[in-house]
C-alpha cells in the first residue's frame, strides 16, 4: 500500500510562479532564471511529498501555463500559425500560443471539465501530422530521479486529449478529432518508450473524458486505445485514470484492458465507482488507486469513512494504493498559512498539504491496521463533531426560514405580459433602450484605494469619498453620453463574489488561498463554511447614492446563488440545492431592500449558470431545477413594475436556452458581438417571451467599435426580435477596460441606437 497524488499546485507558497512567469514576460527575468525558479518550485514539492510519506511522486504535472498546452507540445501539434514562433524559440512560443501575438491569435481557452481550472484547447484536422517530442516529461522525470525520488510521470491521455480538441481553423465544424487515434497512438507509444528508457517504471495516463457520456464509438476508441498501448513490448507500467465522476460505461473497458492499473475517484457521486467496480469483477492482477480525499473541495476528509471504502477495495484489487480523487492543483496550498480563520474552525479545513497528510495516514492504516492511526482517528472525530455541532454550520433562524419557502415564493406575483406593461409605465423608456452591463473600468488608484482602507493607510471616511467621487463622475458621464439605464460602476467591489462574500455570514475568506485560474491568473474563492445569513444591506448604500444623482433609472446590481456557489468552495455536508437556498434568501432580502430604496431596475448576474451544468446529461434537470428556482427565489419577491434583469457570459447556450427562460428575468442581457448576433436568433427560435439584450460590443477586445458597426448588430437583432423587446447594450462588464476606450464604444453603441430607432416604422 502506498500512498500518492496526481498533481500539486505549481504556483509555490507565494505565488513565485506567477511572478518568474510576468517577470520573463515583461523582460525583468531572464528564461535561465525562469528555469530555476521553475526548477526550484518542482524541487521543494517533490521533496515535501516525499517527506510527507509518498511512495512516488507525480512529474510532468507542472506547467508554465497549462498542461493541456504541454500535451499539444509532446504530441507536436502546433498550429500553422504559430509554428515559426516555436522553431525560433520553444519558450517564446509556448507562451505565443498561450497568449497570442499581434500576428497570431492565441489558442481557445476553456474550463477544463466543471472546475474553475482553464486549458487551451487543442486545434487538430485531418491534415496534422503528430510527432513525439517527450522533452519537457524525459526531463522532469530526471530531475527527480536525480534528486532521489521515484517519479511517476503523469500525462493527459491520447482519449481525453482528442475528445478536448476542436476543428483548427478552416477545418469543416463537424470534423471529430477522436478519427485522428490511430495517429496519435504510435506518438504516445513513442513517449512511452522514451519514459521507460529514462527510468520511469510507472506512467500514468489521465482520462476524465471518460466519465462523461461516452458514445459506443467512442467506448471502442478507448477499448482499442488501451489495448494497441498496452500491447507494446517496449513501454513502463501503465496506470489508466480517471476522476472527477464515475466511470460508468467506461469502467468495464479499461477494467478488461491488458494495462497494469486503474486510478478511480471514489467521492461523492463517483463512488458508484465501488459497486460498478464490484460489478466487473474487480482488477485481479492488477494495482488500484483510491482516489477517497476529495481533491476538489477544502473539507478534512472523514478518515473512519474511507478507511471503510479502502477495506471494501482491498478484496477487488492486488494492490490498493490511497490518493487524492484528482490532481490537488484545485485546491490552495496550504491552510495553515491562514491566519484570519479561527483555529478551531481552521481544523475543518484540508488543502493540499493537509490532504497529502490524510492520504499518507489513510496508507499507513491500510497497510498497518487501523489502530496503528488510533490519534490522528480521535482527532478527526472530534473535527469532524465539531464542524457538526457547530453554530456556523447549524443556524435554526436560516433551516427554519430555507425550509419554510413554498413554491409561491418562487414565482413573481404577475405573470410577464402584466409586469411588462407596468414597467413600460414605470420606466418609460424610449424603443431599444441603452445600458452597460454594471462595472466601469477598475483603475489602478481605486485598487490602491481599496488596498489602502485594506490595511489601514486611510480612514473609512476618506475611502467612502473617494468611492462617491467616483460614482459621480461614472452617472454624470452615462448622463452626458445618453444612456436610459445607469449604473453606479461597482467601484467599491474587487471580485463579484468575493465582495458579497464578505458581508455575508456563513463564508469565510482566505488570505493566501490562490488557486490556477488559467496560466498566470489565479482566484481566491471564499469558502462557503456555513448556513448562509444577511446581517445588514449590502449593496444599498452605493446605489441609492448613484440614484441620488441622476433621474434616470439606476440599475442594482448583485451576483445571483448559482454564480455565488460555483466560485466558492462549497461545503459538503449538504445537498448543494440547500444551500443555494440559502444564498437565495440572503440575496432576495437584498433585492428587496433595493427595491425599496427606490431602485426600480436590479440585475442578477448568473455568469456561471452555464459552467456549473453536470457532466453527464442524466444528472442535469435536477442541476437546472434547484439552479433555476435559486435565482427565482432571489428575485420573485419585487413588485410587477420593478423591472429584474439577468447577464450571462457565455454564447454557447443552445443547451440551456429552456432554464434562461425558467429564470423568468424580464430581461437578459448576453454576449453577441463576435458571433454577429446569433444568440438572438436562437433567442427567437425557442420563442423566448422576454426582454433581451444581445451584446454589440465585444469588450474582450481594445477596438472601439463604429457607430455604424453597432448599428448593423443592432439590425441583425431586430431580424430575430421585435423592436419592443430588444435592449442596447456591451456583450459584458467593463471593468477590464480603459476609460479612453469605454468613452469612445458608448458614445458609439448609444448613437447606434438613436440611429436605427430613427428608422423604426413608429414610436410607441
Ligand atoms: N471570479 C471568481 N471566479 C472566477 C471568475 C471571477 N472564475 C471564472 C472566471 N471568472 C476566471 N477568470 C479570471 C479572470 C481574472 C483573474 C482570475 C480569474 C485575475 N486574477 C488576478 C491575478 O491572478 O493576478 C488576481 C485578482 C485578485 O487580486 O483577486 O486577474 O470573476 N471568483
Ligand atoms: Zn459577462
Amino acid at each position: 500500500v502506498q500512498a500518492t497524488v496526481y498533481g500539486y499546485p505549481r504556483q509555490g507558497p507565494n505565488r513565485e510562479l506567477k511572478k518568474a512567469i510576468e517577470g520573463y514576460w515583461q523582460g525583468r527575468v531572464t528564461a535561465d532564471a525562469l528555469r530555476r525558479t521553475a526548477a526550484g518550485l518542482r524541487r521543494s514539492t517533490w521533496r515535501h511529498l516525499a517527506d510527507a510519506g509518498l511512495g512516488e511522486v507525480p512529474t510532468g504535472d507542472f506547467s508554465y501555463y497549462d498542461h493541456v498546452l504541454d500535451t499539444t507540445v509532446m504530441v507536436g501539434a502546433i498550429p500553422d500559425r504559430h509554428r515559426a514562433a516555436v522553431q525560433e524559440d520553444a519558450l517564446q512560443g509556448y507562451f505565443a500560443m498561450a497568449r497570442g501575438t499581434q500576428e497570431a491569435a492565441p489558442l481557445e481557452m476553456t474550463k477544463w471539465f466543471d472546475t474553475n481550472y482553464h486549458y487551451l484547447v487543442p486545434e487538430l484536422g485531418p491534415d496534422t501530422v503528430f510527432a513525439a517530442d517527450s522533452g519537457k516529461q524525459t526531463a522532469e522525470l530526471r530531475e527527480a530521479l536525480a534528486l532521489g525520488h521515484t517519479p511517476r510521470p503523469v500525462l493527459v491521455g491520447p482519449v481525453t486529449y482528442l475528445l478536448l480538441a476542436k476543428p483548427a481553423p478552416g477545418v469543416a465544424v463537424d470534423f471529430q478529432p477522436l478519427t485522428l487515434l490511430d495517429r496519435l497512438l504510435p506518438v504516445y507509444a513513442e513517449v512511452l518508450a522514451d519514459l521507460r528508457a529514462a527510468g520511469a517504471e510507472w506512467v500514468q495516463l489521465d482520462e476524465p473524458a471518460l466519465v462523461q457520456d461516452r458514445t459506443p464509438a467512442e467506448l471502442n476508441a478507448a477499448a482499442r486505445a488501451y489495448r494497441d498501448l498496452g500491447r507494446l513490448a517496449d513501454r513502463p507500467k501503465l496506470l489508466v485514470a480517471s476522476y472527477f465522476d464515475r466511470l460508468g460505461e467506461a469502467l468495464p473497458v479499461l477494467a478488461k484492458a491488458p494495462v497494469d492499473g486503474l486510478a478511480l475517484d471514489f467521492t461523492g457521486p463517483a463512488a458508484a465507482n465501488l459497486d460498478d467496480l464490484a460489478a466487473a469483477g474487480g482488477l485481479p492482477g492488477k494495482r488500484l488507486v483510491a482516489g477517497v480525499v476529495d481533491g476538489r473541495n477544502v473539507w478534512v476528509n472523514d478518515l473512519k469513512n474511507s478507511l471503510t471504502t479502502l477495506a471494501t477495495l482491498l478484496g477487488l484489487a492486488d494492490r490498493v494504493d490511497v490518493a487524492a480523487s484528482c490532481s490537488l492543483l484545485h485546491v490552495p496550498l496550504d491552510a495553515a498559512v491562514e491566519r484570519d480563520i479561527e483555529p478551531q474552525i481552521l481544523r475543518w479545513l484540508a488543502f493540499a498539504r493537509q490532504k497529502t497528510a490524510e492520504i499518507v495516514t489513510l496508507s499507513r492504516a491500510l497497510a498497518q491496521g487501523a489502530d496503528t492511526i488510533a490519534a490522528e482517528l480521535a482527532a478527526n472525530r472530534a473535527d469532524l463533531a465539531s464542524r457538526a455541532g457547530s453554530p456556523i454550520t447549524h443556524d435554526p433562524a436560516v433551516r427554519a426560514r430555507a425550509s419554510a419557502v413554498t413554491a409561491a415564493d418562487t414565482r413573481r406575483s404577475q405573470p410577464y405580459p402584466r409586469r411588462s406593461a407596468a414597467q413600460r409605465a414605470h420606466l418609460r423608456l424610449p424603443l431599444l433602450p441603452t445600458t452597460t452591463i454594471g462595472s466601469f473600468p477598475q483603475t489602478g488608484e481605486l485598487r490602491t484605494a481599496r488596498a489602502d482602507v485594506r490595511a489601514g493607510r486611510t480612514d473609512e471616511e476618506t475611502y467612502e469619498r473617494r468611492i462617491e467621487a467616483e460614482i459621480r463622475e461614472v452617472i454624470a458621464f452615462q448622463e452626458k453620453t445618453g444612456l436610459d439605464v445607469l449604473v453606479h460602476g461597482e467601484p467599491e467591489r474587487n471580485d463579484m463574489v468575493q465582495y458579497f462574500a464578505e458581508q455575508l455570514t456563513g463564508y469565510l475568506a482566505t488570505r493566501h488561498g490562490w488557486v490556477q485560474s488559467y496560466g498566470t491568473r489565479y482566484v481566491r474563492p471564499p469558502i462557503l463554511a456555513g448556513d448562509i445569513s444577511r446581517p445588514e444591506p449590502m449593496t444599498v448604500r452605493w446605489t441609492r447614492y448613484a440614484q441620488s444623482l441622476t433621474d434616470r433609472p439606476v440599475k442594482g446590481m448583485l451576483t445571483g446563488p448559482v454564480t455565488m456557489l460555483a466560485w466558492s468552495f462549497v461545503r459538503d455536508d449538504q445537498p448543494l440545492a440547500e444551500t443555494a437556498r440559502q444564498v437565495a434568501l440572503a440575496l432576495r432580502d437584498e433585492v428587496n431592500d433595493l427595491e425599496a430604496a427606490g431602485t426600480s431596475v436590479i440585475q442578477v448576474d448568473e455568469p456561471a449558470l452555464r459552467e456549473t451544468l453536470p457532466l453527464r446529461a442524466a444528472d442535469r434537470p435536477a442541476y437546472l431545477a434547484w439552479a433555476t428556482e435559486a435565482f427565482r427565489l432571489t428575485t420573485a419577491g419585487v413588485r410587477p413594475d420593478t423591472q429584474i434583469h439577468t447577464h450571462m457570459c457565455y454564447a454557447e447556450f443552445g443547451d440551456i436556452v429552456q432554464a434562461i427562460d425558467d429564470l423568468d428575468a424580464d430581461v437578459i442581457s448576453l454576449e453577441a458581438a463576435r458571433s454577429h448576433m446569433r444568440v438572438a436568433r436562437e433567442l427567437a427560435r425557442h420563442g423566448y417571451p422576454r426582454e433581451a439584450g444581445p451584446g454589440v460590443y465585444d469588450i474582450h477586445s481594445p477596438r472601439i467599435p463604429a457607430t455604424a458597426e453597432a448599428a448593423a448588430l443592432l439590425r441583425a437583432g431586430l431580424e430575430a426580435l421585435p423592436a419592443e423587446r430588444l435592449w442596447v447594450n456591451p456583450d459584458c462588464g467593463l471593468k477590464t477596460r480603459t476609460w479612453p476606450e469605454v468613452r469612445a464604444s458608448l458614445e458609439n453603441l448609444v448613437a447606434a441606437a438613436r440611429e436605427v430607432r430613427g428608422a423604426l416604422p413608429s414610436e410607441t
